[in-house]
C-alpha cells in the first residue's frame, strides 16, 4: 500500500518534485455559462433535468465523499476491492507507462493502480484531469513524493470539454474513468463521450472503466436513498448552487428526494419533488419554473456495456467483477487496432 500523504517535504526534494510537475489550466469562465445554459435547457423541458456535474460544488463534493462511506452505497468500496484484486494483472496486461485519469479528484482509488504500475517498473507519468485545481495540485505534490521518478502532468478542465487537452501518449497508456460516472450520461451522450475517449487511445492503449451493474431494484434504490439522508441532502444541494450562482429563490426544504429504478431504461432516477405547488424564479435567467427535476445513474448489463463500447469502436479485453457481480471494471481496446 502507498504511504500516507507526505506533509513535510524537505526543500531539495520539493524542488526536484516541482521539476516533475506540470499543470495546465483550461478553465476560462465557460463553466458559469455552462451552468446557465444547462439550467435554461434542463429546467424548461417537460421532464426537467440537470447534468450531475453541477452537483459538485465544495459542499456537494463533501456530501458525495460521505455517500461513498454509507453502508447502502456499495459502488465505491466494491470498485476499490476489484481494483485491489486485479491491479497487478492490469499492470501486466497493459504494460502502461502512463495513467490518464478523467475526473481524478483526490486520486484515492488511483493509488492502488499506481502502486501496481510502479511495482511493475513501467510507470513514468500520471495525467489527472479534473475541474478542481487545488485537488490536482495537492495530488501532484503528494504523488511525486510517494512515487520517486513519477512525472505528473495535470490538466485542469472539464472532461466533457477538454479531452483534447490531454497530452500525447508517452508509451502504452491506460485511460481510467472510474466510479461508474459513465452512468450519469444519457445513452446518446454516453456513446458520444466514449467515442471522444476512444480518440485518446492508440492501438496499444486501454480504457479502464468502472460501471455499476443491473441488480435487485431494492438494493439499487437503497444505494440512492440512504437511511441517514445524505443522498437526499446531496440532491437538494443543487438548489443551493442555483440560489448562489443564478440568484434563484429555492428553499431546499420544500423538496423531497426520490430515487426510483426505471426497469425499462435500467437507470436510477433521482428526483427533487416539490412538496406542494411551487413556482420559483431564477433571476439571472429571468426564468420561472414549476418544479420536479432530476438526474440519472445508469446501470449496465454486460450486453449494454458491450454495445455502448462497440458504438465507440472499442471492445472489452478483460471483464472484472466482484463475487456478487455488483460492479464491473473493464479493460477495453480499440477494435480496429
Ligand atoms: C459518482 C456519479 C457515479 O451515480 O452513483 C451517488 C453519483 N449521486 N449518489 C452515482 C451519486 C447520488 C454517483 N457517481
Amino acid at each position: 500500500m502507498a504511504s500516507p500523504p507526505t506533509r513535510a517535504i524537505p526543500a531539495a526534494a520539493a524542488k526536484a518534485a516541482a521539476a516533475t510537475i506540470r499543470i495546465d489550466s483550461h478553465l476560462d469562465g465557460g463553466e458559469e455559462r455552462s451552468l446557465a445554459d444547462d439550467v435554461l435547457d434542463g429546467l424548461t423541458r417537460p421532464f426537467k433535468e440537470l447534468p450531475p456535474k453541477h452537483f459538485y460544488d465544495a459542499r456537494g463534493a463533501e456530501l458525495f465523499d460521505r455517500i461513498c462511506e454509507l453502508p447502502e452505497y456499495y459502488p465505491t468500496r466494491t470498485e476499490r476491492s476489484i481494483l485491489e484484486q486485479r491491479a497487478v494483472e492490469i499492470a501486466e496486461a497493459t504494460g502502461a507507462v502512463e495513467l490518464v485519469e478523467l475526473g481524478s479528484g483526490t486520486a484515492a482509488k488511483t493509488r492502488v493502480l499506481l502502486d501496481a504500475l510502479h511495482a511493475a517498473g513501467t510507470l513514468k507519468r500520471y495525467v489527472p484531469l479534473d475541474v478542481t485545481e487545488a485537488m490536482v495540485r495537492d495530488c501532484a505534490r503528494e504523488l511525486t513524493a510517494e512515487y520517486p521518478g513519477l512525472r505528473v502532468h495535470g490538466v485542469i478542465g472539464d472532461f466533457e470539454r477538454h479531452l483534447d487537452q490531454v497530452p500525447e501518449a508517452d508509451g502504452p497508456r491506460i485511460v481510467a474513468f472510474l466510479g461508474g460516472t459513465i452512468g450519469n450520461f444519457p445513452p446518446g451522450s454516453r456513446r458520444r463521450f466514449l467515442r471522444q475517449i476512444a480518440r485518446l487511445l492508440g492501438p496499444q492503449d486501454h480504457l479502464l472503466m468502472g460501471t455499476d451493474l443491473v441488480k435487485d431494484p431494492g438494493v439499487l434504490e437503497a444505494a440512492y436513498d440512504d437511511s441517514a439522508g445524505v443522498t437526499a441532502e446531496f440532491n437538494r444541494n443543487v438548489l443551493r448552487v442555483l440560489n448562489r450562482e443564478l440568484e434563484a429563490d429555492f428553499d431546499p426544504e420544500d423538496f423531497e428526494h426520490v430515487a426510483l429504478f426505471d426497469r425499462e431504461h435500467e437507470w436510477i432516477e433521482m428526483r427533487l419533488r416539490a412538496r406542494r405547488e411551487l413556482t420559483h424564479t431564477i433571476r439571472r435567467l429571468d426564468l420561472e419554473v414549476r418544479f420536479e427535476a432530476g438526474e440519472i445513474s445508469a446501470k449496465f448489463t454486460p450486453e449494454r456495456l458491450t454495445g455502448d463500447l462497440a458504438a465507440a469502436g472499442l471492445e472489452i479485453a478483460t471483464w472484472m467483477t466482484d463475487s456478487e457481480e455488483l460492479f464491473a471494471l473493464t479493460l477495453s481496446r480499440r477494435s480496429d487496432r
